[in-house]
Formats: structure tokens, C-alpha cells, sequence
């Protein structure tokens, strides 16, 4: 499972990957998260630490990806990488093959969490210019789509924002944007507030949402091609006998015996797969509940 983290340079990736690592390290609705490279784990403990002070980590162009375990209790749930993606793909004098790299990038994730600066887009008019490439940029890489994600609009910087005036100005140029995200039948959209300094809040929402959303998705697939395979077997079944058998060995087509065996098969791996994901899927949608639950809305009332 691979998760992308698409924003403006200074958006608060960086910071958003600290304190959320940090805060799922110790653990939430049961759910841990770790990093396997013991120098990585060092590295984002000591810069969520910074971040908790009040200093933040010290900006970079790299392409970064993080590969991180999610477990709950002693059991390894799945593994997921975190990829931030700082490409030069958002500004303005981007060209073609920079656009179409971070597209790759888009269509092959597995989930997508776009942050966007709240504070900026308050109190900023360039903001709204900037997330018009953003919006361009997703609309295309989710129209080809043909297998469910989920995407994460997060409004990071909350603790910045204290009016509903200053939230509906942060909003409204990604008014688009939400509406597509809505509207697009292949994803499952959330928006959530972040605020990543000495008072977190919503950090797990984006994190949990891509996780409990993939995995759920999985289910529902591996799900519905295990009814198929059943009721295929079951049609095969029905149709087997000597008679078929007979008649299939000299046409040199396979039995419906045969049939029935394979498709027997298929259901049989599809259940073996389906079994270790469905309670993880339905706790992970509970933490996720929890979550969202303790994060305040960032679009104003009455809209
Ligand atoms: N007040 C506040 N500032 C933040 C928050 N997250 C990030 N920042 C600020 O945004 C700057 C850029 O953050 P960074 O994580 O480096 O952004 P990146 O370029 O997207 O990786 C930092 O230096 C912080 O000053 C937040 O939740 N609240
Ligand atoms: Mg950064």
C-alpha cells in the first residue's frame, strides 16, 4: 500500500509526518505504526519532538518515502509506505515531463492525502491561485481511474484560524476541488483540520482514513470475487456428471466437473485472503470514527 502526500513546498508535509508518526508510534484505537529502519524511527521522534516545541524540520526537495508496519496488538495488520512527494509538479513553471511524473505517481497510489496551507489560503490571494493547479492536476489523475482510492483534503495550520470568516476564505478556493472529490465515483473523499504543533489535532484523521478506506475496499473486492467463484462452483456443480465428463474428454473442452473444481479452488484462496482483513478492516473504521470525532470540521457552518 502506497500512500502519497501531494502540497506546496511549505504546506506542512514534513511536519505532518513527524507528529503523525509520533502520535500512531504510541498508538490509537489499538493501531500502532512503526517504521522498520531503526534510523528513520530516530529521526521522526526527534523531529516530532522539535515539532512539539515549537521548532519545525528544516525544509528539503528530495523525494522521500517512508516505509512503515501497521500492527494491532502483537499482529502485523499491513505494511504501507508514506511517500512525501516534493516535485517541482505544482508550480507554475512545471513542464511536461514533471507533470506527468507526478501523475504516474498519483494514479499509482493506493491512497492520496493533499495538504493545502489554511493559513496561506486565508490570508494570502496567491493561494488560491496556487491550489487551481492542485485541483487540475487530481481532477486528471482521477478521471482515468478504474479501482477505488481514498484522498484526504487536509487543511493543515489550523491552530492559526480562529474565525469562521478566515475558514471561509481558506475554503472557498478549494470549493472545486471538494466538489470533484465528492463527485468522483472512484473515490472516497475526507476533509479534515490540522494543527501539528504542542496542541495536535485531527493528525490520525488522514493516516486512518487512507488505511481503514484501502483495506475496506479490499474486502468489498475480495468479497464480491468470492461470491462469484461460489456461485460458479455451485453452477458447475449442478451441471457435472459422467454424461459431461464424457462429452467434454472427446470435444477436448474442460468438464464442468473440472469447472467446479477450479472455481472451488479460487473460492477457497479468495476466503484464506479475505479471513486476517476483515476484523482489522472493521477496527480500522472504528479508530477512524474516533478520529474524526475529536477533530472539528474546517468547513464553516452553514455552507
Ligand atoms: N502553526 C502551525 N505551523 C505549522 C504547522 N505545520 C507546519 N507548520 C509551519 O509550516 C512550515 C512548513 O512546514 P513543512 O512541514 O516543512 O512543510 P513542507 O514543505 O510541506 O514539508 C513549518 O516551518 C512550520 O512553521 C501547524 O500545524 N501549525
Ligand atoms: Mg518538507
Amino acid at each position: 500500500m502506497n500512500i502519497v502526500m501531494l502540497g506546496h513546498s511549505n504546506a506542512g508535509k514534513t511536519t505532518y509526518i513527524a507528529m503523525m508518526y509520533a502520535l500512531m508510534r504510541k498508538g490509537y484505537g489499538g493501531f500502532k505504526v512503526r517504521a522498520e529502519d531503526g534510523a528513520l524511527d530516530r529521526e521522526l521522534r526527534a523531529a516530532a519532538d522539535a515539532v512539539r516545541q515549537g521548532s519545525y524540520p528544516p525544509p528539503s526537495s528530495r523525494r522521500e518515502q517512508h516505509v512503515f508496519r501497521l500492527s494491532h496488538g502483537r499482529r502485523t495488520v499491513a505494511g504501507f509506505t508514506w511517500t512525501d512527494y516534493r516535485g517541482g509538479a505544482l508550480s507554475s513553471r512545471t513542464d511536461d515531463e514533471e507533470t506527468a511524473r507526478v501523475l504516474a505517481e498519483l494514479t499509482g497510489a493506493d491512497g492520496i492525502v493533499v495538504f493545502v496551507d489554511a493559513h496561506h489560503l486565508a490570508h494570502d490571494d496567491r493561494g488560491g491561485r496556487e491550489v487551481r493547479r492542485l485541483t487540475v492536476l487530481l481532477q486528471r489523475a482521477m478521471e482515468g481511474r478504474t479501482s477505488r482510492i481514498p484522498v484526504v483534503l487536509a487543511y493543515t495550520k489550523a491552530d492559526l484560524l480562529t474565525s469562521t470568516d478566515a475558514w471561509a476564505r481558506a475554503t472557498a478556493p478549494l470549493d472545486l476541488l471538494q466538489q470533484s472529490l465528492d463527485g468522483a465515483s472512484m473515490v472516497r473523499a475526507a476533509t479534515v483540520a490540522l494543527s501539528c504543533g504542542p496542541q495536535p489535532a485531527g493528525v490520525q484523521v488522514p493516516v486512518l482514513w487512507c488505511l481503514a478506506q484501502h483495506l475496506s475496499i479490499r474486502v468489498e473486492d475480495l468479497e464480491h470475487e468470492l461470491a462469484v467463484s461460489r456461485r460458479l462452483a455451485e453452477e458447475a456443480k449442478n451441471k457435472a456428471g459422467l454424461w459431461n465428463s464424457l462429452v467434454s474428454t472427446l470435444d477436448g473442452v474442460e468438464s464442468e466437473y473440472r469447472k467446479w473444481q477450479r472455481h472451488e479452488q479460487a473460492a477457497k484462496e479468495e476466503a484464506a485472503q479475505l479471513a486476517p482483513l476483515k476484523r482489522p478492516a472493521k477496527r480500522l473504521l472504528a479508530a477512524l470514527d474516533k478520529a474524526r470525532e475529536q477533530t472539528a470540521p474546517p468547513v464553516p457552518a452553514g455552507r
